[in-house]
């Protein structure tokens, strides 16, 4: 008999990070990641699709046993369904295992995993003929984004899964210095870990204070703060670029879809060693900071869209990673939302990047409403229409509330 799920958008259904089918979407994942990397930003329609098989099978009841449980389902297209068939019935597919013994694939995964590096820039290093991170982290040949040089030099930090210690220990510092610099304000974790993740590829926060534009100038001065207290080793700020209209405007959906315009800092901290294992008390700590103080007009906050640079003098990138050090490098991501737009950059924020994806074509695609994490346009009425919680946003939506950690797809 058919277990299909009844609802068509992932969005309306449950998906939690334990399900019953992980050997399944596991194996889609390795398709979508392959279609990513060979597509590039040209065509997303071949990695949604088995990202879209893969997240139905998450919110299947039971394990999958037969694909003809699958029938009627939408999401399941002739690829992904020739894949599970594969592995139902001879216990593994031929194509994922050719993509994951795939020397081209091994190498993209690899340079893809530097920050900065998306799968243009790796598709030019493999066509340098370079094997290894070792291949680019020697070639005085290399881009001058800040983003892949730290991300070159502290590759080993930076592919170590985040912990959720860490990013719980880390709250608590950015918790104590947003407070003293505006009491009232709210620090909440976002991304992998607010959804129950234990670890994660970074860790996101998402500040806002409820008395409206209070926020404005907070992120220069914690950022400063952070900086004396040695927990920044490089990074961007980006201020907000939201102009109301937006919302209404540009209703083109991007499969991307991911850029907002929120005020942020996009970088790399320095998290003591200790941040792993135990609840540190946030006031104690102060990180030994190698070479001479922080340079580079990098707390400069730059008031235009242009790239300030936080950096540490004296050293390299690569020779501050040489270092005895006590701290281990993290990507960790700061957002600040005017409280107005502050719940659906909650959403938003949470993701997961396809629950957002899928939440912006049903809200288009069923009701005539844009959403983005700055808010939502219902084009039927042609206004916006503001949300006071989370909840908020999943009744102006029309979606059964589902909290962070169901909405894993
Ligand atoms: P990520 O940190 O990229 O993803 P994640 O936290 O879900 O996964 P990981 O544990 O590996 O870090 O992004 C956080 C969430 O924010 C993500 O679910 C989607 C959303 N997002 C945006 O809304 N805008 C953006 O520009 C990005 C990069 C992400
Ligand atoms: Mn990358
Ligand atoms: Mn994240
Ligand atoms: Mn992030």
């Amino acid at each position: 008999g058919s277990i299909a799920a009844p609802n068509t958008w992932a969005c309306q259904r449950i998906t939690c990070l334990q399900h019953h089918n992980p050997k399944l979407t596991t194996a889609l994942e390795v398709l979508e990641k392959h279609a990513q990397l060979r597509d590039g930003n040209s065509d997303y329609s071949r990695a949604l699709a088995f990202r879209k098989a893969s997240c139905v099978l998450k919110s299947l009841p039971h394990t999958l046993t037969d694909i003809h449980q699958l029938r009627g389902l939408k999401d399941i297209g002739n690829h992904s369904a020739q894949v599970i068939e594969d592995i139902l019935e001879e216990g593994f597919s031929n194509e994922v295992e050719e993509i994951l013994n795939d020397p081209w694939f091994i190498k993209m995964k690899l340079f893809s995993s530097v920050f900065g590096v998306g799968s243009a820039i790796a598709l030019k290093w493999i066509e340098r003929g370079w094997e290894k991170i070792e291949d680019a982290q020697n070639s005085n040949d290399i881009t001058s984004d800040w983003r892949v040089q730290w991300g070159l030099a502290f590759h080993d930090d930076l592919t170590s899964p985040v912990l959720r210690q860490e990013a719980d220990n880390l709250l608590e510092v950015i918790r104590e210095e947003a407070t003293k610099l505006l009491p009232g304000v709210i620090v909440e974790i976002v991304g992998g870990f607010r959804r129950g993740k234990m670890s994660g590829h970074d860790a996101d926060f998402l500040l806002t204070h409820p008395d409206e534009g209070s926020e404005i100038g907070l992120l220069p001065q914690l950022l400063q703060r952070l900086q004396k207290r040695g927990f920044l080793l490089a990074g961007q700020a980006e201020k907000n670029s939201f102009t109301p209209g937006v919302l209404k405007k540009d209703f083109k959906l991007s499969m991307k879809g991911q850029l907002d315009h929120f005020e942020k800092w996009i970088g790399i901290m320095k998290l003591p060693k200790s941040f792993k294992d135990k609840h540190t008390d946030p006031s104690s700590i102060i990180m030994p900071t190698p070479g001479s103080d922080p340079i580079d007009g990098s707390l400069d906050y730059q008031p235009s869209r242009k790239k300030a640079k936080c950096g540490i003098s004296g050293l390299s990138p690569w020779e501050l990673s040489r270092t005895e050090r006590a701290w281990c490098a993290r990507r960790v991501d700061l957002i600040i939302s005017p409280f107005s737009q502050y719940y659906y950059g909650l959403v938003g924020w949470t993701g997961s990047k396809h629950f957002n994806r899928d939440l912006r074509t049903y809200s288009q695609k069923v009701l005539n409403m844009k959403v983005t994490s700055h808010g939502l346009f219902d084009f039927t009425k042609n206004q916006s229409i503001p949300a006071h919680s989370e909840k908020e946003v999943f009744d102006i939506l029309k979606l059964p509330y589902h909290e962070p950690w169901q909405r894993n797809c």
